[in-house]
């Protein structure tokens, strides 16, 4: 008699696109090499949504016997309740879970969680298919990397040396099961996302990072040939969204060969749409060469360039082991992308471990200055189990505080967070350097500084303060004290909307992301969500500006100074090209020209038909590439 197997890898649901399992895959096809295994076993569902769990095991064709389930931050909860759901129906599956969110530091693990059966380490294909092969508790305790209920000591992993004895998922034809299932399931069709490897493992070891973690420093690679073949058909199967996991995209010369294929395929057939990387942190000269093979092609494969930083503070960094890019070569790669026309942006995390409030706010104003005219985003600290900086000797030395708050998912439909299982973190509150207070108040420094400079509605304001000697922090804090005053009640009551939703994460954990009328039903990032409103309220935003100059800025409290950065704050409700006309002063500050007549354009404008997509383009789905902004250019 056979054994019924299930593989689980779920994600949320974002817009249309489906996810193809890659590391679930990977741990099947692996052990089906083994012939036990592929006698032995029948492939009884892939489970790739998070589905209905009782709907789903009420409509099983037969008793599980086995379920894998691959387990990240954003799936554990789910994966818990769904292994609960299993063993109250059939308490004598197997149920076995791996994956980045199972902690290598817990020998107590599966006791702890008894709805689990064995917990696998690490990467660990080899011990998957052994345990697939015996499936004794008790025996199987003695295999690297593998917990059970009887373990007592807690052996680690191994890495995996030849990533090409891993079948490909996409190449062995796994993946065309998916989407025929699919098909048939649905009667439609799909658009799907591949999530893609061509190397593992990183040279780096930032401590937030569970990539960070020593098991990961070497790297190793998927061979040329199949990754060419994979492009091919990611290309043939009009593949939308490939999500590159690679932390390094430039980091090695191949990355060129690999980028030009992509090139390639994506000129031939226009796919795969988008390439999702995460860019080298110290190969700049690589990372220009590769995204220009790119941009001189056309073929907009990526969207933008980031330049992580996590923080600005030599100190912060030496605390969490992170290196980055000198302060010179980010200069100058970021001037020379802004001249090809290519977007960047950089991501920094609140708050790092000896981060202030002050050396924050320092390093904002440092990327200001460093030239990031387009994108910035500041994601909060969060602790995870394989992070060194999860890890408790790191957390006493530190002086971190977190609590048990949502996960950090924005954008999520509020349709699907009605019955939603909630997915939680461990979200860093306070460190030794900042207090709880400190941590409110630097997300709110963020929050204004995306808004009202990377978002555009006081980009042109701030610039021209800037060049009166007022720097955009200075006038960040200004703003916050002129809402904070109560001056303006319509931007009180925004400042401290916000500022009253972040905190009900930490006290009440509610979760991130805010709802705003016409937005949809979807939990929209803050300074998305403030976006959104201004967006409705553009005439009643000019004034308030306006105002704000008046009492702090009055030589700069011009009317047309505030209209002009209204012109450039995109608004598809207006026809474009758009015929302005500006004084001279302004002209020659912000074009270098020293005429009135200007035509204001917007590249993709003309492809907008609802409020909706203009709202989700602009402040989600391209707010990277600065999607917000107009260009400017002489009447002809
Ligand atoms: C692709 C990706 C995504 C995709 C996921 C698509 C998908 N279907 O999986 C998307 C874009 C959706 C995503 C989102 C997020 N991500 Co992400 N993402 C990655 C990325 C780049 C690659 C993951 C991957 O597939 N790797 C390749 C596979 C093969 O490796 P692996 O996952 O480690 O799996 C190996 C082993 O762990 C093991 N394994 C895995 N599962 C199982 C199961 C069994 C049974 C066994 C035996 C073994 C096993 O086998 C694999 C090797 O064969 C990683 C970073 C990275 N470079 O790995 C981050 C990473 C997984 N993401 C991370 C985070 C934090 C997020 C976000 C929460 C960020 C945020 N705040 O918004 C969001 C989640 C939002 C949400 N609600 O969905 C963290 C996760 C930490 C954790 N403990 O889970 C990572 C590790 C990044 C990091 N540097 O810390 N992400
Ligand atoms: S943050 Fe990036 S560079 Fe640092 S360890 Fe993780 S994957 Fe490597």
């Amino acid at each position: 008699m056979s054994t019924n197997i299930v593989l689980v890898q779920v994600v949320d649901n974002y817009g249309p696109n489906k996810f193809l399992p890659l590391a679930i895959a990977y741990q099947w096809l692996y052990a089906c090499q083994s012939p036990q295994v592929q006698q032995q076993y029948h492939l009884l569902d892939v489970v790739i949504e998070k589905v209905d769990i009782q709907q789903w095991l009420d409509g099983l064709d037969a008793a599980p016997d086995v379920v894998a389930m691959s387990c990240y931050v954003w799936n554990w909860c789910y994966n818990e309740a769904l292994a609960r759901a299993i063993r109250a129906r059939y308490p004598d599956c197997r149920v076995i879970v791996g994956g980045p969110q199972v902690s290598k530091h817990d020998v107590d693990l599966v006791r702890n969680h008894d709805w689990f059966d064995i917990a696998i380490l690490g990467e660990n294909e080899t011990s998957f298919r052994r345990v697939l092969e015996c499936l004794d508790l008790e025996t199987i305790t003695d295999l690297p990397g593998v917990l059970t209920r009887y373990s007592r000591t807690l052996t680690q992993p191994t890495r995996t040396q030849d990533l090409d004895q891993i079948p490909s998922p996409i190449l062995s034809g796994f993946y065309d099961g998916i989407m025929s299932t699919y098909r048939r399931r649905y009667q439609q069709e799909f658009m799907w996302q591949v999530t893609w490897e061509t190397m593992r493992g990183c040279p780096y070891q930032c401590s937030f990072c569970d990539i960070g973690d020593d098991y990961w420093n070497k790297t190793k690679w998927f061979d040329l040939d199949r990754l060419r073949q994979e492009i091919q058909w990611m290309s043939d199967n009009r593949i939308e969204y490939v999500s590159v996991c690679d932390s390094n995209w430039g980091i090695h010369a191949r990355d060129a060969d690999i980028t030009q294929w992509l090139v390639d395929a994506k000129q031939s057939t226009g796919y795969p749409a988008v390439v999702d990387v995460t860019w080298a942190k110290n190969n700049a000269d690589r990372v220009k060469k590769i995204v220009m093979l790119d941009h001189v092609a056309g073929t907009n494969l990526f969207r933008g360039v980031n330049f992580s930083m996590q923080s600005l503070e030599p100190a912060v960094l030496t605390r969490s082991r992170r290196f980055n890019l000198t302060h010179s070569k980010t200069v100058d790669s970021m001037r020379y992308l802004r001249e090809q026309g290519v977007a960047t942006f950089t991501e920094l995390i609140w708050p790092m471990p000896g981060e202030t409030l002050e050396s924050f706010g320092r390093g904002l104003q440092q990327l200001v200055d460093m030239g990031q005219r387009d994108f910035l985003a500041v994601h909060p600290l969060v602790l995870t189990p394989n992070a060194p900086m999860g890890q408790p000797r790191y957390v006493a030395e530190h002086g971190i505080e977190s609590r048990r708050v949502p996960l950090d998912t924005f954008w999520l439909r509020h349709d699907n967070a009605q019955d939603y299982i909630v997915e939680t973190v461990d979200a860093v509150s306070a460190t030794a350097t900042a207090s709880h207070r400190d941590v409110l108040q630097g997300h709110m420094i963020a929050h204004w500084l995306v808004v009202l400079f990377y978002y555009g509605w006081a980009h042109q304001v701030m610039t021209w303060l800037r060049a009166q000697g007022v720097s955009e922090l200075e006038f960040v804090d200004c703003w916050i004290k002129h809402c904070e005053s109560r001056q303006d009640p319509w931007l009180s009551q925004e400042h401290y909307a916000v500022q009253d939703q972040i905190s009900r994460v930490f006290e009440h954990g509610e979760l991130w992301g805010r709802r705003v009328p016409q937005g949809g039903d979807v939990l929209w990032e803050y300074k998305s969500s403030t976006s959104v409103l201004l967006h409705q309220q553009r005439e009643q935003w000019q004034d308030s500006l306006l105002e704000f100059l008046q009492t702090h800025y009055p030589h700069s409290a011009r009317r047309d100074l505030v209209e002009f950065n209204a012109v450039m704050c995109v608004d598809w409700r207006q026809t474009y090209p758009r015929h302005i006309r500006l004084s001279r002063d302004l002209a020659l500050f912000f074009t270098g020209h020293d005429q009135e007549h200007f035509v204001v354009h917007h590249a993709d404008i003309a492809n907008i038909n609802t409020e909706e997509l203009f709202l989700h383009k602009a402040y989600h789905w391209r707010r990277k590439q600065r999607y917000w902004r107009c260009d400017i250019k002489l009447v002809e």
